[in-house]
């Protein structure tokens, strides 16, 4: 039940680097994650990618014998049309055999992970193109996608554009994509390897076909998790307004089971959609194994409404759109106005689906 990584651009890079390394502390997990390399040697199951070196020659010394991609193309401009069209095709083919190697490594390659940054060129463009590729290649593999979202304010000034439209091109790729506010890598890998890690019966398929049971409802979120005990855990988990929700699971690992009142009143307090059973909505997960040297940790991921952040970053890309700022950028590398209307189309379906829950 192997994961292969596919880390695109700086932040997937360096967020995947604070990921195996998490994975690395959290021995029973190996499996998943890693490739034997006889002995008590390990590899991570990952291929690097990007459009220069920088940031991959920071990290490599994790990465050993790993698949990398990054030539010195001077990276993709924070442009997800120089990197859909300019340094995406440029990479593609060797990324893709790279994925063919580790695969073939494995006895049985269950799942894909995506990490990248939305906002940048190279996690958004390059990062569309590979997975476009990879989902014709091995369309019936499970690819969960783990997209961070850039700081509300705005770092990068094309970031709304680069969000709305490789969100457009990934979106339907993915059995499902994980929205990850930005925050530290650490943390983020924390909430990825307390989603990610082993649970008895619940395969990486298996949590993406329970949580994300509708095509047009495939973006998960994921709470910190808590080690407090199970009351104040769960109280932290659940607090903030209510949303109705397709799917829902809290994930506890570690040897304090939550006593069956806090189950009853996590199933009961969540308001779910009416067209899916009410016992499917809210999940509970268990497993006696803690997490990373953590006696008990309870964590929630959520597939709901609440989208704020997106709504966000896409009504400021319709904003600049409209005022036709930026779209010169995009237009040079064959990416016209019919590109973003279809984009914004494409990205309004799934936001107003979510809204009209
Ligand atoms: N959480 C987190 N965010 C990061 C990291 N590195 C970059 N970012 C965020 O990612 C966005 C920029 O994307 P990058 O990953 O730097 O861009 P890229 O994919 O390398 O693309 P180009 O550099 O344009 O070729 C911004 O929102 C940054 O805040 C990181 O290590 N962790
Ligand atoms: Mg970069």
């Amino acid at each position: 039940m192997s994961v292969l990584a596919l880390q695109f651009g700086q932040c997937g890079n360096q967020l995947g680097h604070s990921l195996f390394r998490l994975l690395e502390e959290d021995q029973p997990g190996l499996h998943r994650w890693f490739v034997p390399q006889g002995g008590a040697e390990w590899r991570p199951r990952a291929v690097l990618v990007d459009t220069e070196t920088k940031v991959v020659d920071a990290v490599k010394g994790s990465f050993q014998g790993v698949g990398v991609v990054a030539p010195p193309l001077g990276g993709s401009a924070n442009n997800w049309a120089c990197g859909y069209t300019e340094t995406g095709p440029l990479l593609v083919e060797d990324v893709l055999n790279c994925v063919r190697v580790e695969a073939e490594r494995c006895d049985f390659l269950l799942s894909f992970l995506g990490l990248l940054s939305l906002a940048g060129g190279t996690g958004s463009g390059v990062g569309s193109r590979v997975l476009e590729q990879l989902r014709l290649d091995y369309p019936k593999k499970t690819l969960v996608n783990c997209v961070v979202l850039p700081h509300p304010t705005g770092e990068i000034a094309t970031q709304g554009f680069n969000c709305l439209l490789s969100l457009a091109r990934m979106y339907p790729l993915a059995q499902a994509t994980v929205l990850l506010g930005n925050a530290p890598n650490r943390a983020l890998a924390l909430q990825l390897a307390a989603l990610l890690q082993p649970l008895p019966a619940v395969s990486v398929a298996q949590l993406c076909a329970q949580l994300a049971p509708h095509p047009g409802l495939r973006l998960l979120q994921v709470r910190p998790p808590s080690e407090d005990a199970p009351h104040y855990a769960l109280k932290r988990l659940m607090a903030g307004p209510s949303q109705k929700v397709v799917a829902q699971a809290l994930i506890q690992r570690g040897d304090a089971p939550l006593p069956a009142a806090l189950q009853r009143q996590f199933v009961q307090s969540v308001e779910g959609v009416d067209w899916v059973p009410q016992a499917q909505i809210g999940r509970i997960w268990r497993t006696d194994r803690g997490l990373l040297g953590r006696p008990r940790l309870l964590s929630r991921v959520s597939n709901s409404g609440g989208l704020a952040p997106l709504d966000a970053l896409v009504s400021d890309a319709w904003g600049a759109f409209t005022h036709g700022a930026y779209v010169h950028h995009y237009s040079k590398f064959g990416v016209d106005a019919q590109w973003f209307l279809d984009a914004f189309q494409d990205v309004e379906d799934v936001l107003g689906a979510y809204r009209a829950l």
